[in-house]
């Protein structure tokens, strides 16, 4: 008898310990850690880089954070799965910077089964049912767009033809379809501007070198180009490295580069004069996010919406403190 019950007793317990080493509960830890899953776009951009680092910087141990960190390398099925590896590690929440707008549904549906607070970073999801997430924090990339369009509207008020290129930045991306309809928009109100290319330059700075050398390459005719219209600072570099490289200046009587993001090494080039337009984006949305879990933690409703405020810059107002104190 006594030995039915010692080995009831070890199989009881073997159980267990398959049990336990089985289940990948994040939060299961003998630690109250909050565990947050974080699904990142990539490191396309310096922007990019910043935004990973400010959200590394606040879900620390010492700030009672364990994150789980997942690179999706530019690519939304890295993120689907990377979501569903947090849902089967029952994290306490997720935040994913979603690569591009579509196609979220049923994902954030399965957490929302689980019953994971899902938090929006930077670009947003368009999802039928926005009660998917719990909150959005991010910027408005339509009015960014609209600064830049409303000074090429005050600094092309004289002219009578004004050529732009449009380099594009990740297509499907909120910050991309929302600088791309401000351009848009105001094209349609302005006859006297000619959008002589639009071209697709991902954010990054290769990808629009390249295909800013071969616009202007294949242009037969040395295009006159007066603006050139970057969705991003990256772009900005690779697109002035292109024209510089075939004979163009950038800047004071030359081609206009406005840019988005304005990054350290772009409001340098800004001072330069060679970025005649920068409309800021910040990344440092971490300590946001933070906020966002604090607030469910203690008790309370989260704003659904949360946008940053931003600025805009041009040679004349950007200063050395300003770039001094750039932190990103
Ligand atoms: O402008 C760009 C990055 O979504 C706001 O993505 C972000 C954009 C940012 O790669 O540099």
């Amino acid at each position: 008898m006594m030995r039915k019950i010692i080995s009831l007793l070890v199989l009881t317990l073997l159980a267990c310990c398959i049990i336990c080493s089985c289940s990948s509960d994040a939060s299961s830890g003998d630690d109250d850690l909050i565990v947050v899953g974080v699904s990142q776009v990539g490191a396309e951009s310096d922007w990019r880089i910043a935004n990973t680092e400010s959200t590394k910087a606040v879900f620390t141990e010492e700030n009672g954070y364990r994150l789980l960190f997942d690179d999706a390398k530019q690519m939304q099925e890295n993120q689907f799965s990377a979501i569903r590896k947090y849902i089967q590690q029952k994290v306490d929440y997720i935040v994913v910077m979603p690569i591009s707008e579509e196609g979220w549904d049923a994902v954030l549906q399965e957490a929302k089964e689980a019953g994971i607070p899902v938090i929006i970073v930077d670009r947003m999801v368009n999802v039928d049912d926005e009660d998917l997430f719990t909150a959005h924090v991010g910027a408005d990339f339509y009015l960014e767009g609209q600064k830049a369009t409303e000074w090429m509207t005050e600094e092309f008020a004289d002219a009578e033809e004004v050529n732009i290129i449009h380099i594009q930045g990740t297509i499907g991306s909120t910050a991309q379809l929302g600088r791309t309809q401000a351009l848009e928009d105001a094209l349609a109100e302005n006859s006297n501007w000619n959008l002589i290319a639009q071209l697709d330059g991902d954010f990054t700075q290769a990808k629009t070198y390249e295909v800013m050398s071969d616009y202007i390459i294949n242009s037969g005719t040395r295009p006159v180009i007066d603006v050139v219209y970057c969705e991003n600072d990256n772009s900005a570099f690779g697109a002035i490295e292109a024209l510089e490289k075939y004979g163009y200046t950038c800047g004071e009587g030359g081609v206009k580069v406005i840019s988005f993001d304005a990054t350290k090494q772009a409001l340098e080039l800004c001072m330069e004069g060679k970025i005649s337009f920068e409309v800021e984006c910040n990344p440092m949305l971490g300590p946001l996010v933070k906020n966002v879990i604090d607030t469910i933690e203690a008790g309370g409703v989260p704003s659904k919406y949360q946008y940053v405020d931003e600025t805009v810059f041009t040679p004349d107002t950007v200063t050395q403190e300003i770039i001094d104190s750039r932190e990103y």
